[in-house]
């Protein structure tokens, strides 16, 4: 029996999947490995200690550098804001342990570097968090596109629609302050299309782009609980913060296989929830992808009969379909936390047998790379190389 016990730093939406995907991928997975839960960290005692008992931690503790020094721990999760991925996860790998960071890697490429450099100077394994990459519907795609079914690749095409910002009264997060997000939609979501696109077709060679804040105060506020109290404040400092980030951020692209790309994040997406789309169109074929119907994958072949041609639905739920084995019979769908369990069993395997993980910290510097050209081109307004 193999034993890792893991440190998760953080504790919200990250904290509570990642430790679902703990709870259940010797489950599912490898048996012979056992995962033991042993402390999560927050800064806010009360809320921590709240998490610990909720999702079956050994023991909570509000001090990541205490926790990090410690011999018994193995594997590190990063599940912080962005701002504090670098200092973390270089401390966590310089003490030897295994990490697995949340995405984007850096706050920018330069942070992203040090954390790539620092990990492999500790040679350690680690692993970006991109859990879509983990859709068994995205694997399928990638394994169609190496297999020739789109032949030569013209265009993707990627949306990551949200629209939780879409009510003014929404108030601040840390989400939408610069200095501890880094982005708005570009680092959170648009961080995810381009690894998805790095993973589908291959590198960006240069971008240029556009950004946009809609509305740019927001209630101020320490807790949801104390909207309404805010509301009555009595002065607009008291009452508004200022948004730091932008609502949406669109680019175009060019690849290096010689495709044309366009990338679409937003928050004020009326309707749309967590609508992560892909088309890939290729000179043999079409593939469309939606995380909102994560079990299917769209594909057209120009290989079908002419009478019989158009878009099929490919229900991504065989045994031979990419992580499907694991899981359940035909048609027996999976969901968004289960991607949470794919991309642990994927980081644990990479431990045991020591191999490289997938996303890494070096994929996590090329997508930031990508985020800084298109920032940079928000500025310059004009096409920015990546490298
Ligand atoms: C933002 O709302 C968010 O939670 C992202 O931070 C996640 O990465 C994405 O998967 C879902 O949306």
């Amino acid at each position: 029996m193999k034993e890792f016990n893991v440190a998760l730093i953080g504790y919200n939406f990250m904290g509570k999947v990642h430790s679902y995907a703990m709870n259940n991928v010797s489950f599912f997975f490898d048996n012979t490995v056992k995962i033991t839960k042993k402390v999560i960290v927050g800064r806010t005692e009360h809320l921590v200690k709240q998490a610990a008992e909720t999702y079956g931690w050994e023991a909570y503790a509000t001090d990541w550098r205490q926790v990090i020094e410690r011999a018994d721990i193995d594997i590190v999760i990063v599940a912080t804001p962005t701002a504090s991925h670098m200092e973390i996860a270089v401390t966590a790998v310089k003490a030897g342990k295994h990490v697995l960071c949340e995405k984007p890697l850096g706050l920018n490429a330069d942070q992203a570097k040090e954390m790539l450099d620092a990990a492999k100077r500790a040679q350690v394994v680690h692993m970006l968090g991109h859990n879509y990459r983990r859709v068994p519907a995205v694997s399928l795609m990638r394994k169609l596109i190496e297999e020739g079914k789109l032949g030569d690749i013209y265009h993707f095409r990627g949306v990551y629609l949200q629209d939780w910002l879409t009510d003014p009264s929404f108030p601040v997060n840390w989400k939408l302050k610069k200095e501890v997000s880094g982005s708005g939609p570009h680092g959170d979501l648009n961080s995810h299309l381009i690894d998805l696109a790095r993973f589908l077709i291959g590198e960006i060679d240069r971008v240029v782009g556009m950004k946009k804040t809609f509305i740019k105060k927001r209630p101020k506020v320490t807790t949801p609980q104390s909207l309404s109290s805010n509301l009555h404040a009595s002065s607009d400092a008291e009452r508004w913060d200022e948004v730091t980030v932008e609502d949406a951020n669109h680019f175009l692209a060019e690849f290096k296989c010689g495709a044309m790309g366009t990338f679409e994040s937003s928050r004020l997406a009326s309707g749309r929830k967590n609508h992560e789309g892909i088309e890939i169109n290729g000179s043999k074929g079409s593939m469309v992808f939606n995380f909102e119907r994560m079990n299917e994958l769209h594909y057209w072949s120009k290989d079908d009969a002419v009478d019989v041609q158009g878009f099929r639905t490919i229900l991504v739920t065989e045994d031979v379909h990419p992580y499907i084995q694991h899981w359940w019979p035909p048609g027996h769908i999976i969901g968004y936390q289960n991607t949470f369990v794919n991309q642990f069993a994927d980081f644990i395997q990479a431990i045991v047998t020591g191999e490289e993980a997938s996303p890494n910290f070096y994929d996590g510097w090329q997508g930031n790379k990508v985020l800084d050209a298109v920032t940079r081109s928000v500025h310059t307004l004009t096409w920015e190389n990546v490298e």
